[in-house]
């Protein structure tokens, strides 16, 4: 399937109509400026790391930087708009010219407002924009949305991992944002879906979610975003500490390109684009 996805000041096609077409998938960079994230806590806190950091995934082959100022990982706390904005904000002006499309991680409609702005690409909200106002501080710009499916919040979410069935369960929560996200006007072709890999999920439903990433992309009709780097489900399955699932991570990440999804979430930037680049020699539609 083609997808056209506008992002700010950049615009991707995704995807492959013909069998025979290789299979690749865009590389989203991680850049968390937070002191408590799960997987590089506290390493790119300061402001001079945080653009070498960028930098360097941009030379590695990243085609986006995702910037987050607030952990979300299970059980994490949240943190003040203030905070959230004096960690994102320096980061975002600092990287504009870096030549690649700036995603802000981030739930809050304050947030989002500023970043947009500020000229941020992407809006990477894993609340699939619920707050209110969250639709409205992005609805009048051209900047991408990644709509992420979540229960609850991060700080409950591993207590309600409970889904009669959590494929079809994910499609309609994101089909149900999409359309109030449409309702407000904005085009579909600022909007990529993704199942949220981790949140409020169990390894069995995150290994379901990964199979059916194509199911997902054909009854959406829109690209799917696929964050599973070095998350706890790969930890499950080879038994790895966090700092231990690389090759986990790239193994996740071709296996859900070969599912279909066309954007990848990831914090090894060098070693997924040398992954992809194997695989689009041999994977095709
Ligand atoms: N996962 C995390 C954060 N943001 N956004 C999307 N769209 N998809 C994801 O799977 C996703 C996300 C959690 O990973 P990480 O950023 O490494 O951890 P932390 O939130 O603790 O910074």
């Amino acid at each position: 399937m083609r997808h056209f996805l506008q992002c700010g000041r950049f615009g991707y096609s995704l995807g492959a109509e013909h069998v025979g077409e290789p299979r690749s998938a865009l590389v989203m960079g991680i850049l968390n400026v937070t002191p408590d994230s799960f997987s590089d806590g506290g390493r790119y806190q300061t402001l001079e790391f945080a653009i070498s950091r960028a930098e360097e995934m941009v030379a590695d082959g990243a085609d986006m930087i995702d910037i987050g100022g607030e952990s979300t990982r299970p059980g994490s706390a949240s943190v003040s708009v203030e905070q959230e904005l004096s960690r994102v904000m320096p980061a975002l002006y600092a990287l504009r010219g870096l030549g690649k499309a700036l995603s802000v991680d981030t739930l809050k409609p304050e947030v989002m407002r500023e970043a947009v702005i500020a000229g941020a690409d992407m809006i990477n909200d894993v609340n699939g924009f619920r707050k209110p106002g969250a639709i409205d501080a992005v609805r009048d710009s051209e900047c991408g949305l990644c709509v992420m499916h979540m229960v609850a919040t991060p700080a409950t979410m591993q207590q309600q991992a409970v889904y009669q069935d959590v494929v079809a369960e994910v499609i309609v929560f994101l089909a149900e944002r999409i359309a109030a996200l449409t309702a407000a006007g904005i085009d579909r072709k600022r909007i990529c879906v993704d199942p949220g890999f981790g949140f409020g999920k169990t390894v069995a439903h995150n290994v379901a979610l990964l199979q059916n990433i194509g199911r997902i992309e054909r009854e959406l009709g829109l690209p799917v975003l696929a964050g599973l780097s070095r998350k706890s489900t790969i930890g499950a399955i080879t038994g790895r500490p966090v700092e231990q699932r690389l090759a986990g991570s790239l193994a996740g990440a071709l296996a859900a390109v070969a599912q279909g999804a066309t954007l990848l979430r990831v914090h090894d930037v060098a070693e997924t684009v040398d992954a992809l680049k194997v695989w689009q020699q041999v994977g095709t539609y």
